[in-house]
């Protein structure tokens, strides 16, 4: 039995989770709102213990009229699951501590399953309690995770599911204190009773290897991959196969994984231009996965980025994971549609999902309509470089956000942070992550938002970030004529890198408010905006042949609390190139006009 202290450790993350039988629990829950944790640490400020009267909260209801009862679930204090809480009810808009969720279900287990609660987020920490019994703890708002549950704990009738949700930010969490953006709090992503076979398929990779650097891959290229099994493993034979291509591959898997390398016919390689998918099966005696994946190679070779050997320039544009229309956080299918289609009329082959993995709708329809991504962890700013523990919290949604994503085309960056200030202390971290991201995945460039040297020499910002020479993409955010001076600015100005690797703007852009119009010399109007992007362009222009590509800022306006302007902002970043109300501002054109030629212009060739 567990006590209701002890924190069980995470189980390994069960992938393609959509296609898994069990029961969905997304819906209507009850939540009691307890800013002072009450129901987690007693009068003392101790953490209650499962014996504890009042470890009630937990499991819903008291166990006999007695009970002196503070609190309470009902279902006149209701919120629907996914979604964050702050965009429910007026009284979450600025909140920021502990809900207490709870939802009850019927379910009845199957002999021989193995059961598994999962969360596709919760921001930021979650306590999950089924039946008075805690299942574990998890921290990080947006990655998945997954408790085993014992059948035992579940009952044919009235389980209840209960989830502590606290969204405090702490100086020791990930991202910190400090951000441009909104603390969303709750269950903010689907959630899923997961039942699978004793031994079942925990998750598969499959992949090409990397071509000889530099270079195409082969004709009849090969693929490499693994398969990991979950439950009571043991030695099971495994059939990968795909069927357009007439593969039907069997391996012996031992104890937990096994590796596999093997050919395929010619294949039809995914890019932009033919995001083609395979459906892929991977199946034992008693279990079967399916998904589809594209083949693509992709490396920094060079000043250049290749995609399937050859040279690519990516005409991006950087997302939050937010629908300003609805002041919420995007959790679904429609969402994503919404967002990547604005990214697709705005010309974009690429895609920067910022500053934390988004919702993993976002990252399968990219893989279908064929944009690349850049997927970033929450490292941003201001973090406790010093402490190990935040480390080692970095490191876990790092971890998380690679083994969901891992069998995504349209993933072909893993960014370990965004402008962290350079201290010694702060490289050693950051480059720490950036070989843990390698260790993780060699088949993907590793890049991180850096900083600029301002001041390095007269009329040339210089990239010298010494985390450049770990990183495999220079990439670096510049706000040049919206922070400090006007936009005529960019005519003098050049830009180079220490290091000689491809060179990326993960940033540029300045704030306007939708429908305001003055000269261009009045900040905050559309006209200041657009003159903005103009003379951004034309810097472009004269960039170093190792320009290869940028995702300006940002594609929609987002809400931050940092953004008190009382006039132009109230609450929202205005450097969207679409309003809130979702209006295209005069920017959106000029940049989309640059986004045409790009994509009208012959290719770079190969150096
Ligand atoms: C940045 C940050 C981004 C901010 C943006 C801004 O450099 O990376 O998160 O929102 O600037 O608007 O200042």
């Amino acid at each position: 039995m567990l006590g209701a202290a002890t924190l069980q450790a995470q189980t390994l993350l069960i992938n393609n989770i959509h296609e898994r039988a069990g029961l969905d629990l997304n819906g209507t829950w009850q939540y009691i709102v307890d800013p002072y944790e009450t129901g987690f640490y007693d009068y003392r400020f101790k953490e209650r213990s499962e014996t504890d009267p009042e470890a009630f909260w937990t499991s819903g209801i008291p166990q006999n009229k007695t009970d002196r009862m503070e609190h309470g679930y009902s279902d006149q204090y209701v919120l629907e699951v996914p979604g964050d809480w702050n965009h429910q009810k007026p009284e979450f808009t600025y909140y920021e501590g502990t809900l207490w969720y709870k939802k009850s279900f019927d379910f009845h287990v199957k002999p021989a399953h193995n059961y598994y609660l999962y969360f596709g987020a919760v921001n930021y920490r979650a306590d999950v309690y089924l039946n008075g019994k805690k299942l574990g703890m998890h921290v990080g708002g947006f990655t998945p995770f997954n408790f085993e549950v014992p059948a035992v704990y579940i009952k044919p009738k009235d389980n209840l599911l209960v989830v502590k949700v606290d969204n405090k930010r702490g100086a020791d969490e990930v991202p910190t204190l400090n951000t441009d953006w909104w603390n969303y709090g709750g269950i903010t992503r689907e959630v899923k009773l997961v039942e699978v076979p004793q031994t079942f398929i925990r998750d598969f990779s499959l992949h090409l290897k990397k071509s000889k650097a530099g270079e195409a891959p082969e004709k009849k290229p090969w693929v490499s991959g693994w398969v990991k099994l979950g439950g009571h493993a043991k030695r099971e034979k495994v059939t990968v196969s795909i069927s357009a291509l007439k593969i039907q591959k069997e391996l012996v898997v031992t104890g937990d994984s096994a590796a596999f390398n093997f050919q395929l016919p010619k294949v039809q390689l995914w890019s932009p231009e033919n995001p083609k998918l395979y459906a892929v099966t991977v199946k034992t005696n008693t279990d079967e996965v399916h998904d589809k994946i594209g083949f693509r190679t992709v490396e920094a070779f060079g000043k250049q980025v290749l995609l399937n050997g050859k040279p690519i320039f990516m005409r991006g544009i950087s997302i939050h994971g937010e629908i300003p229309g609805d002041i919420r956080r995007a959790y679904s299918q429609a969402d994503a549609a919404l967002l990547l289609g604005q990214a697709h009329e705005l010309g974009c082959n690429m895609v920067r999902l910022a500053h934390y993995p988004h919702d993993e709708s976002m990252t399968r329809m990219a893989d279908s309509l064929g944009l690349l991504v850049w997927s970033e962890i929450p490292v941003y700013w201001t973090i406790n470089f010093g402490s190990k523990a935040v480390l080692a919290k970095a490191k876990q949604q790092l971890h998380e956000m690679i083994d969901r994503d891992h069998n995504r085309a349209s993933i072909i960056i893993w960014s370990v942070g965004n402008e962290t200030p350079v201290s010694e202390v702060r490289t050693k971290f950051m480059h720490s992550l950036i070989n843990e991201a390698r260790s993780l995945d060699d088949t993907r460039m590793i890049s991180a938002a850096l900083e600029v040297n301002y001041a390095a020499l007269k009329d040339t910002n210089v990239v010298d970030d010494p985390l450049g020479q770990y990183v495999d993409l220079v990439a670096f955010n510049e706000y040049l004529g919206w922070y400090g001076g006007l936009p005529d600015q960019c005519r003098k100005t050049n830009w180079k890198t220490l290091y000689d690797k491809p060179l990326f703007i993960s940033e540029t852009g300045g704030g306007a408010l939708g429908g305001f119009h003055a000269d261009s010399l009045t900040r905050y109007s559309e006209e200041y905006q657009e003159w903005y992007f103009k003379e951004q362009v034309a810097m472009f222009h004269r960039m170093p042949d190792n320009f290869i590509g940028l995702s300006p800022w940002v594609l929609n306006d987002f809400r931050s609390p940092k953004r008190n302007n009382p006039t132009y902002q109230e609450g929202w970043n205005r450097k969207g190139l679409i309003s809130n109300l979702g209006q295209k501002k005069k920017a959106f054109y000029v940049l989309q006009h640059y986004y045409q030629e790009k994509a009208a212009a012959k290719p770079a060739h190969k150096k």
